[in-house]
């Protein structure tokens, strides 16, 4: 019925009105001229992928490929905007005159959907008079998606808005304080991204930014808060896949005098440096420079971290070889690896090597002090445990650095609005601990997403007086339960794996995962994998983890050796990452049950998502789902399949039911008379026309269609204006998403 309704062209025209007369028949309880019925069918005037209105993956999917293929890359669904990735440049689409317009415009949800209606509602709302609320805009989507790319324009946006107008001159010498903001974008993305099998340019971390504003809307500053570095990466990259960016960058960078000192002579093989023959626009040592230069970071302190990044490639040369004898041991095959990244990270030769092989343990009634030689395993991850702690350490640094430069004071700022770009859900062949993590944090944010968004929806319906009901919804509390819930948990399971530091298999750990969890509806059946695991039915779909390394990759120990030893550099920068304790506690590390509490890499993660949901909580949220229209990174090219995944895993057809199980639509009086002027011909009055459509019908007056561009997904269910208090509109609740926040189109 709904099809044929809209649907002027359908080949089901015929069928389809004359089933709708002989419903209006019924209701109208007499004869319906059909002139009557092509008035309400020009209700919509433009072609409708009508489907769209059931809001099923494959409607909406159709509705996208046909904007896509129209180069209409966004749409709005509910209260989230669909960013499609359009892989190739549109340079017209983020024009800093673009961005003026929607600034500019009086209601710039009226024009075409954009990240920019998005960035100016978010900018209305923290200048409201009436009630000024922080912002934030959480950006979401899979791998390759475009969310980095979305939070780049949309803090140019802002740059370009929020400017203060009198800046260019007074800090002629200081730097713009927007310039020095999204300077940072560059130097987080040259030592926090990588070229993956997904994404040449993939964050291996997440981010939040808080834009700071202050009275008089002008950005001041900004704050960086970052998640959980995969900083595995920087010690074991998949053979397809590279390093960090910036490890190709002072490769190919360097001058002839910087590779001297660095000992990076043209051509040499790094085994942490996988395919470096492949040239991305990633790899741009001046940009990066140049940006950490803006940010404070000075030419000699540059020096030093580049120097100490080359030191690691060459730690990362080293190998041993087992000397045949547990009591001796292993033998470094080339000590030139050796010599230059002592010498490049101001480490004294001979304690680099003996801590790489041997470990010191305390153990016994009188905690003697043991030296162990380690297994050529055990060297190699004692210098990838090296390597990771430094890098870490300065990312971290790095970040601290940057938002000393570009936080503003406390006292300069009132408003801000957050930016929000985590990974997204994941699911590989093979899942671990980070795959965890990033689905668990996505859970959380589902939740908050759907929390906010109906309770939003109920203040709003109570506020116009609208009858409404709630629909299920697909609740992931239970989910939730089952990865952190009280007392017993996935997370508290490996947690305690970690504290009673045992020894036992991955096997026992799925079977004590499996028994003790078995009641939650979310831990699915796990048969058919011939390596232990466990299930989660995630809101987004199903995850296998694999249990193997889970506890270990928990743990992150870090030997209490490789620390001391960092803490003996020389190096300006390492002295500063290592600095002396002041007590020098331990000295080796304890044995067995005498092992301190250790704060897992689960629990740090937790406690920083927990944070990270309070401080999103105490702002207005919006959404931006992005969407990657095929894995090859092709212009042009919608791929059904992929997208429809992305479609289910962002819960963005969930999100459309919910949004079709409201009042999704919100126009203003004016607009809904403009549009449906036509009906008032009509008899019995409009009114109960219109409830007769919407109710038994459930007419979509709506449009998502390519040529119009306004991309709604447009479901109404019921507009009742005699159930509104405020008679000059169809209700507030009435303007379409996303700009359906409390502080959308207001009566005119
Ligand atoms: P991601 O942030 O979502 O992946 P990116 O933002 O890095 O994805 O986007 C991936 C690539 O897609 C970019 O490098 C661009 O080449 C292209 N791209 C994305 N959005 C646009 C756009 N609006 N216009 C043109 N090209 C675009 V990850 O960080 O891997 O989860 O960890
Ligand atoms: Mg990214």
């Amino acid at each position: 019925m709904l099809q044929q309704v809209n649907g002027h062209s359908s080949g089901s025209d015929a069928q389809g009105r004359e089933s709708l007369r002989e419903d209006l028949q019924e209701f109208l309880g007499g004869e319906v001229p059909l002139h009557q019925l092509d008035d309400l069918t020009k209700v919509n005037p433009v072609t409708l992928e009508t489907e769209s209105a059931k809001g099923t993956s494959a409607s909406v999917l159709r509705c996208l490929q046909a904007r896509y293929t129209a180069d209409t890359f966004y749409t709005n669904a509910g209260c989230t905007l669909v960013a499609l990735n359009p892989f190739k440049p549109v340079p017209q689409l983020y024009s800093p005159e673009l961005m003026r317009e929607y600034h500019a415009a009086p209601q710039p949800q009226k024009l075409k959907p954009h990240i920019f209606t998005v960035g100016e509602q978010t900018y209305r709302n923290v200048r409201s008079l009436i009630e000024p609320v922080n912002q934030s805009i959480v950006v979401s989507g899979e791998s390759g998606a475009g969310k980095t790319w979305t939070s780049r324009c949309l803090m140019k946006f802002y740059a370009v808005v929020a400017a203060s107008p009198t800046s260019w001159e007074s800090h002629k010498i200081a730097e713009r304080i927007e310039q020095r903001i999204l300077n940072s974008n560059p130097v987080m993305e040259a030592f926090g991204n990588a070229c993956t099998l997904r994404n040449n340019n993939s964050s291996r971390f997440g981010k939040f930014i808080q834009l700071q504003l202050n009275r008089d809307h002008q950005m001041t500053g900004a704050a960086i808060q970052t998640y959980l570095l995969e900083k595995t990466r920087v010690a074991c990259q998949d053979s397809t896949e590279r390093n960090f960016h910036i490890f190709y960058q002072i490769c190919k960078g360097a001058s002839a005098d910087e590779r001297l000192q660095w000992h990076l002579p043209e051509g040499a093989a790094f085994s942490w440096l996988p395919n470096p023959e492949r040239t991305l626009e990633e790899d741009c040592f001046e940009v990066t420079r140049e940006a950490m230069l803006h940010l404070g970071i000075d030419a000699p302190t540059q020096n030093n971290i580049f120097q100490a990044l080359a030191g690691l490639l060459h730690l990362g040369n080293i190998r041993f070889a087992d000397s045949g004898d547990e009591a001796q041991p292993c033998r470094p095959m080339d000590d030139g690896a050796v010599r230059t990244s002592a010498l490049l990270l101001r480490l004294p030769e001979d304690p680099l090597l003996e801590t790489l092989r041997i470990r010191t343990i305390r153990a016994g009634r009188q905690q003697q002090v043991f030296r162990k030689p380690c297994s050529q395993a055990e060297c190699d991850t004692r210098r990838d445990c090296l390597a990771k702690l430094v890098y870490a350490r300065l990312f971290d640094w790095l970040v601290s650095v940057i938002n000393s430069s570009v936080c503003a004071d406390p006292a300069s700022w009132t408003t801000f609005i957050g930016l929000l770009d985590v990974y997204g859900f994941e699911s590989f062949p093979h899942n671990s601990l980070e795959q965890l993590c990033i689905n668990y944090a996505n859970e959380k944010l589902q939740q908050h997403f759907v929390a906010h968004y109906l309770r939003a929806q109920q203040e709003e319906y109570a506020v116009e007086g609208l009858e409404w009901s709630f629909v299920n919804y697909q609740d992931n509390q239970t989910c939730l339960d089952l990865i952190e819930g009280s007392p017993i948990s996935i997370c508290s399971l490996i947690n305690e794996e970690c504290r009673l530091n045992r020894p036992s298999s991955a096997a026992q750990l799925q079977t004590r995962i499996e028994s003790a969890l078995a009641g939650s509806p979310c831990l699915g059946h796990n048969k058919l994998s011939p390596e232990p695991s466990f299930i989660v039915l995630h809101y987004a779909g199903s995850v296998r983890y694999h249990t193997a390394g889970l506890v270990e990759k928990n743990k992150d120990p870090i030997p209490p050796e490789l620390t001391r030893l960092l803490q003996q550099s020389q190096d300006p920068l390492l002295k500063v990452l290592f600095p002396a304790d002041p007590e020098e506690k331990s000295q080796e590390e304890p044995s067995g049950q005498s092992r301190a509490p250790v704060l897992t890499v689960v629990s740090k993660f937790k406690a920083s998502l927990e944070q990270l949901l309070q401080v999103l909580q105490a702002t207005t949220p919006h959404y931006i789902r992005c969407i990657k229209p095929n894995s090859q990174g092709r212009a042009q090219a919608l791929h059904r399949e992929e997208v429809l995944n992305q479609l289910e895993a962002c819960g963005l057809v969930e999100t459309i039911h919910i949004s079709a199980a409201g009042f999704p639509i919100r126009v203003s009086h004016r607009t809904f008379v403009e549009r449906y002027a036509s009906l008032r011909r009509l008899h019995p009055p409009p009114w109960a026309l219109v409830d007769f459509a919407v109710s038994r019908l459930r007419i979509s007056f709506g449009s998502l269609c390519p040529q119009r561009g306004t991309g709604q997904l447009e479901v109404v269910r019921a507009l009742r204006p005699q159930k509104c208090r405020g008679q000059s509109t169809i209700g507030t609740s009435l303007s379409s998403a996303p700009e359906g926040s409390p502080h959308a189109e207001q009566a005119t």
